[in-house]
This record gives structure tokens, C-alpha cells and sequence, in this order.
């Protein structure tokens, strides 16, 4: 039986501030420190070690996963890092507050962005600030690589190959891998592990910094999936990701 652990990152400075982040490389509040800690204390629990980590170029998913292999002594494993597992890219609403963006174009409008299947948030223009080759990190992706705003589809279509290719072969060799990523490359890749249909996506929600734990079969169809920690405490953080104006309450 194949074993992988994703987590989201913990809170970052702009979950707490309610914006749209996406490639935005903003840092972990206190809270986000203290939730990655923790999320490293419930991986205690588990009865294997982790061999092999992967994780996003941005340091809020960076430092989640320093922080989860600290509290376990495995800062030594090898850690891989690529722009595939970043946050989907958020394109022209990065910045933007979540709710003041619901009161301009509608709630629904909102709902359609952050959580369809294939519709695509406002774009940008290669003379915005945020075009990621202007950040050195991304200087080497190319054209057909960069991404002016995706929807979820487009972040299937560059996280998939990344696991197929990276991840994938070192699972069947047996390593227990550990993914560090974003609310959104998660839903990428928990759809296509789980076959989850383009309607049901939209509910799905993910906590921050909580270990998702997978058993898979022979052909990495999930065996079952499980959240670390008491179901009260799991859910309250999905509740806050569902409704991210709880945050500010
Ligand atoms: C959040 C997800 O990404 O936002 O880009 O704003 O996981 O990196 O904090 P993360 C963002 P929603 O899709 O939940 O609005």
C-alpha cells in the first residue's frame, strides 16, 4: 500500500488579511507558524517516517514544511521544490480583498472564481508588475508556461505532469512523501487523485496546515484519505476556507 501526506501551508499574511494571493509571495502570520508546528505534531502520530519532501517556490508553503520537518528532526531529507506546485495563479485579483471583490462583481461572480472548475479569474498583461518572469524564479518557464490567471483546469494541466513525473515514481518506489502546497494545487491534485466530477470540486475546501493523509492501491486510486487532528478542530478550519470573511470576525 502507497502512502502520501499533502498539506496546505498555515495561514499566510494575506489569508488573514482576506486577499487574493495566488503567486504573491507572502510570508506566514504567527498563527500560520503555529499551525505549521502543530501540523508537524500531528504527523507524529503517524507509524512511518517521511522519506522525501516536495513543496512550491513560495515561502509561505516553504516555510510550513521547515517548520513540519523540524518538529519531526527530518530537516535533512530531501526537499524539492518547483513553481508546478505553487498556488493557482490568481491573475488580475491578486491583492484584491475577497469580500470587497464579492461586493463589486457579486458573490456569485467570486464563487465562480475561486472555486469552478474552468473559469479563469480577470487577466493580466506582460506589463503588470505581477507577470512572473519579471521574478527571477520564473525566468526560465516558457511562454506556453506562464500564466497570466488560471482556473483550476490550467492548474491540473501543470501540476499533473509534475506528479506524474516527479512524485509518482518515487511513491511506487516505496519512499512516503510529504507535499507542502496551496489550497488550490491541492484541489488540483486531490481531483484527480479522488475523480472528483467538475460540480463536486466546488465544495471542495482546504484547511490550513492540516495533514491529509492517503493510503493507495497498485495504481494510486486512494484506499481511503484522512484529516489529522479532532473532526471539530478540522472542520472549523474548513468552515474559515469556505467563508473567508469568518477570518475578520
Ligand atoms: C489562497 C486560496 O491560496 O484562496 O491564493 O488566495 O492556499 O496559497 O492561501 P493559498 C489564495 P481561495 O481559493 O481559498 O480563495
Amino acid at each position: 500500500m502507497y502512502k502520501v501526506v499533502l498539506v496546505r501551508h498555515g495561514e499566510s499574511e494575506w489569508n488573514r488579511e482576506n486577499r487574493f494571493t495566488g503567486w504573491t509571495d507572502v510570508d506566514l502570520t504567527d498563527k500560520g507558524v503555529q499551525e505549521a508546528i502543530k501540523a508537524g505534531h500531528l504527523l507524529q502520530d503517524i507509524p512511518y517516517e517521511i522519506d522525501i519532501a516536495y513543496t512550491s517556490v513560495l515561502k509561505r508553503a516553504i516555510k510550513t514544511l521547515n517548520y513540519i520537518l523540524d518538529v519531526n528532526d527530518l530537516l535533512w531529507i530531501p526537499i524539492r521544490k518547483s513553481w508546478k506546485l505553487n498556488e493557482r495563479h490568481y491573475g488580475a485579483l491578486q491583492g484584491l480583498n475577497k469580500e470587497e471583490t464579492a461586493k463589486k462583481y457579486g458573490a456569485e461572480q467570486v464563487m465562480l472564481w475561486r472555486r469552478s472548475y474552468d473559469v479563469p479569474p480577470l487577466q493580466i498583461t506582460a506589463d503588470d508588475d505581477r507577470y512572473p518572469p519579471k521574478d527571477k524564479r520564473y525566468g526560465n518557464l516558457t511562454k506556453q508556461e506562464i500564466p497570466l490567471g488560471e482556473s483550476l483546469k490550467d492548474t491540473i494541466a501543470r501540476v499533473l505532469p509534475y506528479w506524474e513525473a516527479e512524485i509518482v515514481p518515487q511513491i511506487k518506489a516505496g519512499k512516503k512523501v510529504l507535499v507542502v502546497a496551496h489550497g488550490n494545487s491541492l484541489r488540483a491534485l486531490m481531483k484527480v487523485l479522488e475523480n472528483i466530477s467538475e460540480e463536486d470540486i466546488v465544495d471542495l475546501n482546504i484547511p490550513t496546515a492540516v495533514p491529509i493523509l492517503y493510503e493507495l492501491d497498485d495504481d494510486l486510486k486512494p484506499l481511503n484519505r484522512h484529516f489529522l487532528g479532532s473532526p471539530e478542530r478540522v472542520q472549523e478550519k474548513i468552515d474559515v476556507v469556505a467563508n473567508p470573511a469568518k477570518i475578520m470576525e
